[in-house]
């Protein structure tokens, strides 16, 4: 980070249990049990979330809802209200607006938000995190966890720290320490393989990631090498990119019958892609930000992004920004009902649109 870059403040707010919460909420006699949301257990679904007490079991999003059953035979398993979740994502949503103009959604539960200038004039991060969780309490019965710091990765560390209902800050004079003794499986985009590779490295926790050069992390991981590198460091430049806002063009399709192959993901993403380009060039239009979209079989869906430094139309740049992005995701273990594409941040006729005016304020 440059010397004189302005130190942002950056909040992520994640739900606890979100689903299975919501369904304690409204059905008091669940509380305190193991409860799972999800695919029964006699059928091929899975297990979208489940409550605290479930995960003492090692039952956790994604799995098998037959394996969970296995693990918890006393476990109740409801099916999952969407329209209802839905609803509440779109409170939570609200509250977020009230406070700031750069809010970042990134799952039903989920958003950043940039709040360094935020509507409320407010000084500390921190109160408007509490403010946030409060609010959220009142309107919603439910509570959330917060993390507080300088870029959106450390805040996401953060929110995940005391989970639930937690609130945790990591200033910038704390995020060594915090980053050197991160259990490797909690850096966001190690997922459970790449976890097992890094611990056969002999890396266990940040501290030892840290002892890596870039050369051996991108010997080993490829381009997310320089990710690692990078964030286990305290640097990312990643903004919030307020959706509400973000005019973009994109292509998707929901499959007649699920894939399962990586490689036919990668076939349709291609398509995808040059669908794009052909669009972009017509209306005269570039993107730095590049989104994909993909949807699972439980209906769960899960956006990723990527900024780029280069706006672009070209379809093998989107197309590999994209299968990096699909990468990220769950498609090794799940099947996929959606997939699809988008591009943002657009520039027409090499003249930012208007969602960028919105970041003066
Ligand atoms: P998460 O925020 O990942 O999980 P969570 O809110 O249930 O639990 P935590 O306290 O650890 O944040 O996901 C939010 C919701 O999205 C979750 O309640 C259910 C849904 N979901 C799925 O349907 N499938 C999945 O694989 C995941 C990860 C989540
Ligand atoms: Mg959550």
């Amino acid at each position: 980070m440059k010397e004189n870059t302005p130190i942002k403040k950056i909040i992520h707010i994640d739900m606890d249990a979100f689903f299975a919460a919501v369904e304690v909420r409204d059905h008091p006699e669940y509380k305190g049990k193991p409860l799972i949301v999800g695919g029964d257990p006699g059928s091929r679904g899975v297990v979208a979330t489940c409550s605290y007490e479930a995960r003492k079991y090692g039952i956790h999003s994604a799995m098998a809802s037959a394996i969970a059953y296995k693990l918890c035979p006393h476990a109740i398993f409801v099916h999952g209200r969407y329209e209802v979740y839905s609803q509440i994502s779109k409170q939570i949503r609200g509250i977020f607006d009230e406070f700031s103009h750069l809010v970042e959604p990134v799952s039903i539960d989920e958003a950043y938000l940039d709040v360094t200038y935020n509507k409320k004039g407010m000084k500390s991060a921190t109160l408007i995190a509490k403010e946030i969780k409060k609010r959220i309490l009142e309107k919603t019965k439910l509570t959330a966890s917060a993390g507080v710091s300088y870029n959106k990765f450390l805040a996401k560390v953060a929110s995940d720290m005391e989970k639930p209902d937690g609130l945790v800050v990591i200033p910038p004079e704390k995020a060594k320490e915090v980053l050197e003794k991160l259990p490797i499986g909690k850096f966001y985009g190690i997922g459970k393989i790449t976890e097992k590779k890094m611990k056969n490295l002999g890396i266990h926790c940040g501290k030892d990631l840290k002892a890596q050069s870039l050369e051996e992390l991108v010997r080993h991981f490829g381009k997310t090498g320089k990710y690692y590198y990078y964030v286990v460091r305290g640097i990312d430049k990643r903004e919030v990119t307020p959706e509400r806002e973000r005019k973009s063009i994109g292509n998707e399709n929901t499959f007649a019958v699920d894939l399962d192959d990586p490689d036919a993901m990668k076939d349709y993403l291609q398509q995808c892609a040059e669908k794009i380009e052909e669009r972009m060039k017509k209306h005269n239009a570039l993107g730095r930000t590049i989104t994909l979209k993909i949807k699972y079989p439980d209906f769960y869906q899960a956006t990723r992004s990527r900024t780029i430094n280069k706006p672009t139309n070209d379809k093998h740049i989107i197309y590999s920004t994209a299968t990096k992005l699909l990468d990220e995701t769950l498609v090794k273990q799940c099947r996929v009902r959606l997939l699809g594409i988008s591009v943002s941040n657009l520039e027409k006729d090499g003249v930012n649109l208007p969602q960028q005016l919105t970041l003066r304020f």
